[in-house]
């Protein structure tokens, strides 16, 4: 009996092992004759859609002939992880001092197309290395998948249809316009292309040429990349000079019944609730912005406002860890500042198991998570917030160990 692996126990240890990146030939999945026979319909008729749509035959046979299922696409779209990695573990790697050391080089050998970029874009160059730091590593990983290849798998699996055969017809455009050879086309598992990591409608909207050869060329022109996210944020609302995000410390028994991630105030309304900066005081002009408090560990954790040019980096990439770890990155790049810390390390973010093992309790207790999914979302957060303020708990909806043992306790007794 010892030595039998449970079910479960197997799945732990695969999603372990999957949580360490170690198991792509342990779930690789089999490529059978009837699925190719599937592939190939939709491939073939797909390529007619784009002769519809008033590509160029030869530009849709060069862009679809002879493509085939890679299974390593379909292996990386059905592995959910298992261990969702706490956001202070993200930031650690998103701004460490490796990856700070490289964009302070990076900036160096890259100063021409930095002013360039500057010359055109108000956006400020520690924010454009920092996302490119995060996106590629400076240029240096942008995916070796076969980009058409990739979308082709993901359009004809199903799950993302629509997303794919869309980014699809962008790659169709890009090749009618000359914007890329086919052959250039590598990328992401999932789509993501260049130096800035675009998928080609962002692409298609949003890249520019700014070292003025005619191409919009992001995998080769740092100058191209560098201005093309420039661009990006720009047309998000990118306020030049203004606050990202900043530290702030709540008062004692801060009420969280009216908070909500979403919600932005004044500065002057939250200074009057008794948000201080976690250093120095609110410049004057800082006052009458709005901003959102972030929790995102909870009340445990260290607390921010996210201003309006946050909101714009989480339009490249709509992630809360994401948009903090590009701000900090920037900052540790320019000297200024050093990594949030008080996280609360004993209470981690639930599995995924753990999730559904929540959503299940707080559901039978009356809190409805609105489906049962391990993916803690708005709903779950609304639920557990309502038990929280129910049973004399900080209403702050973060599902770690500590709300989750408060949960089972309740729903054991
Ligand atoms: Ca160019």
């Amino acid at each position: 009996m010892d030595f039998v692996m449970t079910a479960l126990a197997f799945r732990s240890f695969l999603a372990a092992l999957i949580g360490l990146g170690w198991t792509a030939t342990l779930h690789a999945q089999e490529v059978t004759d009837a699925d190719a026979a599937s592939f190939e319909a939709w491939r073939s008729g797909f390529e007619t859609r784009l002769v519809e749509r008033g590509v160029d035959q030869a530009i849709a046979t060069a862009m679809m002939e002879g493509l085939e299922i890679d299974p390593r696409i379909l292996d990386r779209d059905s592995n959910q992880p298992e261990f969702v990695r706490p956001i202070w573990v993200y930031l650690n790697g998103a701004a460490s001092d490796v990856r700070v050391a490289n964009g302070r080089r990076a900036q160096e050998n890259h100063a021409e197309a930095l002013i360039a970029v500057e010359d055109q874009f108000d956006v400020e160059t520690d924010i454009l290395t920092a996302i490119w730091g995060l996106e590629s590593a400076y240029g240096e990983i942008m995916g070796n998948f076969d980009l058409v290849r990739s979308l082709a798998t993901l359009a004809w699996d199903g799950r993302r249809r629509s997303f794919a055969e869309s980014q699809l017809f962008a790659v169709a455009d890009m090749l009618t316009n000359g914007y890329a050879r086919r052959d250039d086309l590598l990328g992401s598992w999932a789509g993501a292309m260049g130096q800035t990591q675009f998928i080609p409608t962002t692409y298609m909207a949003r890249a520019v040429d700014v070292d003025g050869d005619g191409r919009r060329d992001i995998w080769r022109s740092e100058a191209d990349a560098l201005g093309s996210a420039a661009n990006l944020l720009t047309v998000a609302g990118w306020e030049a000079e203004a606050p990202v995000v900043a530290e702030v410390t709540l008062p004692d028994g801060f009420d969280y019944g009216d908070w909500s991630p979403r919600r932005r105030r004044a500065v002057s309304l939250w200074a009057i609730d008794g948000l201080k900066l976690a250093e120095g005081e609110w410049a004057a002009e800082d006052m009458y912005r709005t901003g959102r408090l972030l929790i995102p560990a909870g009340s445990n954790g260290p607390a921010f406002l996210a201003f309006g040019n946050f909101d714009a980096l989480m339009e490249y990439n709509n992630s809360t860890a994401y948009a903090l770890g590009v701000a900090y990155l920037a900052r540790r790049i320019s000297g200024e500042a050093d990594l949030p810390d008080g996280w609360p390390e004993d209470d981690v973010p639930l599995t995924r198991t753990q999730a559904r093992q929540l959503q299940t309790a707080l559901t039978e207790l009356g809190y409805d998570t609105q489906g049962i999914d391990g993916r803690i979302g708005p709903n779950s957060r609304a639920a557990l917030r309502a038990f929280q303020s129910d049973n004399g708990l900080v209403a702050d909806g973060y599902a770690g160990r500590r709300a989750f043992n408060a949960v089972m306790a309740a729903a054991a007794g």
